[in-house]
């Protein structure tokens, strides 16, 4: 039975927002719930030229329990306009919880397809909206597929991809089979309401790989999203001559009894009823700070994809803080050179840009802490030139940091620093370069005097033809994307210092062309309401 009251409800309703909005780990120009609990986006799209963001939401408190849909709409994917609640469990299928889900345009009728949870059991349910999608009706037939494919033993059931083939619907539940992997099953409907089932799409591996590593496939996959990139449609095996016919790409994210590990993809073929993969990647180096990613395709034909930055700090300290969960900012995928995604953040956040710094060209020699740059909000882009052997760090959020001595070893009492090493081909001549692939890390060690916060290193492969960096970093409070050379890496620090520094070193030569900073405008004015 729902309860009324969740014991973890310790702050009043009506203080809340006023904790959120007080709290320095705040972030300013990311999407954040008026208060109360964010998590997984949902209904992601753009709507005669408006863009919608659904997101997983508790504004009973900082936890996940009983998910609202929040609503939020936009001009320009950066500036946020609350709109009311969408979703809010009622008797029926979602009396506990209404979760993650989908929004698809069924012939001119917004209609949102997403979990429905009751007890232990989440089912597909449909709910259709007004023109202005402010109102949300649910369907009657919920849930629309009564139970998970019979006779199959399965770790979860849940989280929707829909998409339009020739005349009929097609829907991907995501789903594990015990003993063998993730999954996602597939349906074919002719109204949304009625679901065939056809099979599994393709079943992952649970027993090949570390179930500690960073690709390991989990038991189950959270939030599949399947589609088309580098050209023509899902679905379509036959492009007009001279088109590319692009790659399948299958996003889910890897979880394991309860444990939210890591959005991951496939890349490969998706053909009749199945799917062929051909390589397996990780979608963000951050790992579960980028987790339960979800895509659509915007009016410009661009494939844009919001993740949920989780928190790295405990359940007391989320509720007591009043907030908990952010929505990264939009990003582009692409495909790169060697077939596998590329990403960047939408244009459209430089419209937050102000009060620009221009540093470079010239070498790095040593440490230096920037003069003139410096912030908790900030947008910094960099073009690097890394020679064989060289390290280039940029360390953010520094408070009592020195520019002395050759690098960052010490010299600052917080700071987050970005670490981007090109081996020398050989073994190097520096203890920190290594010989190996070119790579991008995170190093959290001292990003809090907090003990209890997360600070993991998280790191991953970059190429850098030519020693050629494109290094652009988002620095809000405590939500930080890195993108080098198109990957990201994201993740969360929580600095106790209030430390706003900028510092650059390398080891080795490294040329930086060009440094471009700025500061971030905040894009909520003040205390929202937290039913909008
Ligand atoms: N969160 C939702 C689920 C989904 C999970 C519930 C992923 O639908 O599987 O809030 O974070």
């Amino acid at each position: 039975m729902t309860e009324l009251t969740h014991p973890l409800a310790t702050v009043p309703r009506d203080q809340l927002v006023a904790r959120a909005e007080a709290d320095p780990h705040r972030p300013r120009f990311h999407f954040v719930s008026p208060a109360g609990w964010l998590n997984d986006p949902n209904g992601v799209s753009q709507w005669n030229g408006t863009y919608h963001l659904f997101y997983q939401y508790n504004p009973e408190g900082a936890f996940h329990h009983r998910i609202l849909w929040g609503h939020a709409t936009s001009p320009d994917l950066v500036n946020w306009t609350d709109q009311r609640v969408a979703l809010v469990p009622s008797e029926g299928p979602d009396a506990d919880g209404c979760w993650s889900g989908v929004m698809v345009d069924d012939g001119g009728t917004p209609t949102l397809v997403y979990s429905g949870r009751h007890g232990a059991s989440e089912l597909p349910c449909v709910a259709v909206g007004s023109p202005d999608l402010l109102s949300w009706t649910k369907a009657p037939e919920n849930p629309v597929i009564p139970a998970p494919p019979a006779g199959v033993d399965i770790t979860a059931y849940r989280d929707h991809c829909v998409w339009r083939e020739g005349p009929r619907w097609r829907q991907l539940v995501g789903s594990g089979i015990r003993g063998r992997g993730g999954t996602a099953f597939l349906y074919e409907s002719a109204d949304l309401r009625r679901w065939d089932y056809i099979g599994p799409l393709f079943i992952g591996d649970a027993s090949s790989g570390d179930p500690a590593a960073t690709d390991w496939q989990g038991t189950m996959w959270e939030c599949v999203d399947l589609f088309r990139a580098g050209g023509g449609a899902l679905g379509d095996h036959m492009p007009a001559a001279g088109t590319d016919v692009g790659t399948d790409v299958l996003v889910f994210s890897a979880w394991h009894d309860g444990d939210t590990r890591h959005p991951l993809y496939w890349t490969g073929r998706y053909a009749g009823d199945s799917y062929s993969p051909r390589d397996l990647h990780r979608l963000d180096y951050g790992g579960r700070y980028f987790y339960a990613p979800q895509s659509f395709a915007d009016g410009a034909g661009r494939r844009v994809m919001f993740g949920w930055l989780q928190e790295g700090r405990s359940e007391a300290a989320m509720v007591e803080a009043g907030w908990s969960g952010v929505m990264s900012l939009p990003r582009v995928a692409t495909l790169d050179a060697g077939g596998d995604l590329a990403f960047a953040p939408v244009p459209e956040v430089a419209l937050l840009r102000r009060d620009h710094v221009r540093i470079g060209p010239r070498a790095i020699a040593g440490c230096e802490v920037l003069s003139g740059v410096s912030g908790n909000q900030l947008d910094l882009e960099l073009e690097l030139e890394l020679e064989p052997g060289s390290v280039f760090r940029l360390g953010v959020l520094g408070a009592g940091v020195t520019g002395s001595g050759a690098n960052f070893g010490g010299g600052a009492a917080e700071e987050t620093v970005i670490e981007v090493v090109r081996p020398a081909g050989q073994p190097a001549a520096s203890a920190a370069v290594t010989s190996g692939d070119s790579c991008l890390r995170l190093d959290r060690s001292r990003s809090s005097l907090d003990p209890s916060v997360d600070a993991d290193e998280k790191s991953g492969p970059v190429n850098l033809p030519g020693g050629r960096l494109h290094l652009r970093v988002l620095v809000d409070r405590s939500a930080l994307e890195v993108f080098a050379n198109g990957k990201p890496l994201t993740v969360r620090a929580y600095p106790t210092l209030g430390g706003e520094a900028v510092r650059l070193s390398a080891d080795g030569t490294v040329r930086l062309l060009r440094l471009d900073a700025w500061r971030m405008e905040g894009v909520f004015g003040g205390p929202r309401p937290l039913f909008p």
